[in-house]
């Protein structure tokens, strides 16, 4: 059978973005279960000079393994920045594939080879809570209802048929991200995951989603907060404005 292109493209090699703050616990657990699931990924830690120390973890284990990097940027500035930062090291380089992974255990590794094979056939692979097949574990109502609530929202906002939009495991094709205004990208907490999904989708490229458990951290603290949350109510809204009208505006045009 004849190979597509994406397929003709491959996914190999990956590198695994892991932005961490205050997770000195959690880093060397997450890592090994990554290399049991997926032995030849490489790893890039971005640590905003976490004060418990996990940037010092991070660069013993990447002495002891070369698959494991590390980026020390010195203060906290937000989930986004810490991916743009990680996302231009891995366009500097070689990888195919970028994948997006929370350093606290609530997405699973052993989920990630589905997520790959799956990026044969799309540029953006989404592990995803809310299609069939995916889960929430050891969420309280409160938790769960503001996830549910923020996907609604921003579903119907910008019109983008993705279920779970601010899920934040994620597999991108080099492509995708080579081709997003990295620099435009502002937002700083969840709403950073919403803003890449709606410019991926707006770029025309394939989004699929792909059911995986997500469980909540067990071990150190949430970096959610209320300013987090109302970040993402402002932009989106503007987003959808902003998305809505240009919509409106083609309409108009295509019928006048
Ligand atoms: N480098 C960097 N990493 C961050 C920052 N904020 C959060 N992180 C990391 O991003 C990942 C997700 O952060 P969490 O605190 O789990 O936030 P969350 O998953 O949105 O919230 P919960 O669902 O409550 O866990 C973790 O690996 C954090 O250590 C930051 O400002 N800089
Ligand atoms: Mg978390």
């Amino acid at each position: 059978m004849a190979l597509t292109s994406r397929q003709a493209q491959g996914i190999d090699p990956v590198l695994v973005v892991i932005p961490t703050y205050n997770e000195r616990e959690n880093l060397g657990p997450i890592v090994k279960r990554l290399h049991t699931a997926l032995p030849k990924v490489h790893v890039l830690v971005v640590d905003d000079g976490s004060p418990d120390g996990t940037g010092e973890l991070a660069d013993e284990l990447s002495d002891a393994d070369e698959r494991v990097n590390v980026m020390h940027r010195t203060e906290k500035a937000g989930l986004g920045a810490a991916y743009v930062a990680g996302f231009r090291w891995a366009l500097e380089r070689d990888y195919a594939t970028i994948v997006e992974m929370d350093a606290d255990g609530s997405h699973g590794p052993e989920d990630l080879p589905r997520m790959l094979e799956a990026l044969e056939d799309a540029d953006l692979v989404v592990g995803s809570r809310y299609v069939p097949g995916g889960s929430v574990v050891n969420w309280p109502k409160r938790r769960e209802l503001l996830s549910r609530g923020g996907n609604l929202y921003s579903r119907v906002a910008l019109g983008v048929k993705v279920n779970d939009i601010t899920a934040g495991f994620r597999a991108y094709r080099r492509e995708v991200l080579g081709k997003l205004d990295l620099d435009a990208i502002a937002s700083h907490g969840y709403c950073f995951q919403i803003d890449l999904t709606w410019r991926t989708d707006e770029a025309g490229f394939e989004i699929v989603e792909v059911p995986i458990t997500f469980t909540e951290r067990a071990i150190g603290e949430s970096k959610m907060s209320g300013s987090i949350v109302r970040e993402a109510v402002i932009r989106v809204g503007s987003w959808g404005v902003k998305r809505r009208w240009q919509q409106l505006r083609s309409l108009v045009k295509k019928t006048s």
